[in-house]
């Protein structure tokens, strides 16, 4: 097949999963065409079934806000006609199921007997909950799901509020996130940890974009209470907007010699490998792509019920699940896996037999099924 995949390029789980599902497509001999602002941030290497499409946008000074979203439709129509696409996958609703929606509108006398390609939309989560909750945005959200000719949801829970928020014409079909265990593994390296001056500290680790709905302070609050009981280090991957608070707090805590700001790391294996627990207090999570690739690594997880986390996290199994906001409960379940290795160690070898559940070949075969059914109109 050949397929269009338009995705955000920046750091966070819709750009690592479209970016993760185009390559395992390539792998298996389909051609993959990307379109994104800038190159997506796990593309890395060459392969010759890829070709990334850079989206340029005009600036001009009349033009206060730069028109993305129709550089894209430009871009996919001129790709896909010239390309001959068989499918345009956007990952998150806006703007890219739009733009795809637009370039099939600019091709319509080019294509004259079907419509040009298939237009296929997975929904990731903030798309719905943050985009979708908001009043100015929701009918171009609603739009943009009805006008697809299929969508997928990353987990349960999102397709129930999906369907609660929008009452979708079309089935959503969910095909949750998914990782390669061939790299994600845990391969400890003493180098890294004297790298980073940790001793015989236990460790504690964090990843994503510090968005509000990470709920970042909970992390350092949590990290606090257990530094009191038990001899930790946190790592804290990533970056975004609510870093600066959790610097701060970190210096009203007097946890700087404790914490580690690591910054966006495209390669988090070896952190993921030298982590005992890792800590997702999230108020809203449609799935939790980073906790699945740290259970791949075999480390357990302490995160909220929120959203997609009760539908691959069982608690007591793969670590536990409190409460949004829950602080000492996190802080007290951290401590049981920190401070009891047997109980640790089960929980470790489970979450990585978890994590083989969601192998990234199973879930690409269900992409390829759901592409399959797009084409024959079913
Ligand atoms: O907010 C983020 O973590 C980034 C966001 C994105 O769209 O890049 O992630 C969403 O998609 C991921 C991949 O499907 C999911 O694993 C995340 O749970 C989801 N984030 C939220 O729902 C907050």
């Amino acid at each position: 097949m050949k397929i269009g995949i338009s995705c955000h390029h920046t750091y966070g789980g819709s750009g690592a999963i479209a970016t993760e599902l185009g390559k395992a497509l390539a792998e298996k001999g389909h051609t993959v065409h990307f379109f994104s602002q800038a190159a997506p941030f796990r593309l890395g290497a060459f392969s010759r079934n890829i070709f990334y499409h850079e989206v340029e946008v005009m600036h001009y000074p009349l033009f206060e806000c730069p028109f993305y979203s129709l550089a894209l439709a430009s871009k996919i129509a001129e790709v896909a006609f010239y390309e001959k696409l068989d499918v345009v996958h956007a990952h998150y609703a806006i703007p890219h199921a739009l733009s795809a929606m637009l370039a099939l509108q600019m091709l319509e006398d080019k294509c004259k007997d079907s419509k040009c390609f298939k237009l296929a939309t997975t929904l990731h989560g903030t798309d719905i909950t943050v985009v979708g909750a908001d009043r100015g945005m929701q009918n171009v959200v609603r739009l943009a799901i009805n006008k697809s000719d299929g969508v997928t949801a990353v987990s349960d829970y999102l397709k129930a509020e999906t369907v609660r928020m929008f009452n979708p014409k079309k089935e959503i079909t969910v095909i949750p996130n998914f990782v390669n265990t061939a790299l994600f593994f845990r391969a400890t390296k003493n180098e890294i940890r004297e790298q980073l001056g940790i001793k015989d500290e236990k460790v504690v680790i964090h990843i994503s974009n510090f968005r509000p709905v990470k709920c970042i302070g909970d992390i350092i609050r949590i990290f606090n209470a257990l530094s009191r009981s038990a001899n930790v280090l946190l790592l804290l991957v990533g970056d975004g907007p609510e870093r600066s608070e959790a610097e701060v707090l970190v210096r009203q805590f007097g946890l700087i010699d404790r914490v580690r700001f690591l910054g966006k790391l495209v390669d988090i294996v070896p952190l993921l490998s030298i982590a005992d627990v890792m800590l997702m207090p999230s108020n809203a999570e449609s799935f939790g792509l980073a906790a699945l690739e740290a259970m791949a690594c075999g480390v357990p997880v302490v995160a909220t019920m929120a959203g997609g986390f009760p539908e691959f996290i069982v608690p007591g199994t793969h670590g536990y699940l409190l409460a949004p906001g829950d602080i000492e409960g996190m802080t007290e379940k951290a401590l049981l896996l920190l401070s009891d290795h047997n109980h640790w160690r089960e929980c470790s070898e489970a979450c990585v037999l978890q994590a083989k559940r969601y192998e990234t070949a199973l879930l690409v075969e269900q992409y390829e099924a759901f592409y399959t059914r797009l084409l024959a109109g079913v």
